[in-house]
């Protein structure tokens, strides 16, 4: 539990086949919520676990070409594609993320997964992860 300011929000998998995927991780005993959701702006499509209190797992397919999923799964092949932790407010954590140095993908936060507001940090800045920072709107 790293405190209110920033949990653990989920960790995501960059899939090729969504619903074999899906399928392979119910059989671990993970239980996927129905619902899929396509998020043209970012070229994917996804799938969401609850896997605790706080914390999800998501995989991502690629939905469309050029999008940054199809590009990770090119250059990489399937595997953990980004954190995400969910913070109280999400433009105060950019300024301060920013003044600490990191490189931010956006300049201004975009609209993610659940239509909560999302911002990267880019893994050249992490050490070679990409993590993504989330706020939910209307929560937490
Ligand atoms: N994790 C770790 N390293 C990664 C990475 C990832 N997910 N994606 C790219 N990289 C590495 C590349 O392999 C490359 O490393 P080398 O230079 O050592 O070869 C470096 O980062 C490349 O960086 P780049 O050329 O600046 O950028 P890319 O075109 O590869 O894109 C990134 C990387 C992070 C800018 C792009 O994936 C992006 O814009 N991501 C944010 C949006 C996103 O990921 N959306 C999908 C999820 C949405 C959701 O969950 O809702």
């Amino acid at each position: 539990m790293l405190g209110k300011d920033c949990l653990l929000d989920h960790v995501a998998i960059a899939v090729d086949d969504l619903e074999k995927a899906v399928e392979t991780y119910e059989a671990m005993g993970v239980k996927f919520q129905e619902e899929r959701e396509i998020i043209e702006s970012q070229g994917v499509k996804t799938a969401f676990a609850q896997v605790d209190e706080n914390a999800q797992l998501e995989l991502l397919g690629a939905h469309g070409e050029g999008g940054p999923i199809s590009k990770f799964l090119e250059k990489k092949g399937p595997g953990i594609h980004h954190l995400c932790f969910k913070v109280p407010d999400i433009e105060a954590k950019c300024k301060e993320l920013k003044e600490k140095g990191f490189r931010l993908l956006y300049e201004e936060p975009a609209i993610g997964a659940h239509s909560c507001k999302v911002n990267f940090i880019h893994p050249k800045s992490t050490g070679g992860v990409l993590v993504e920072i989330s706020q939910k709107m209307g929560e937490i």
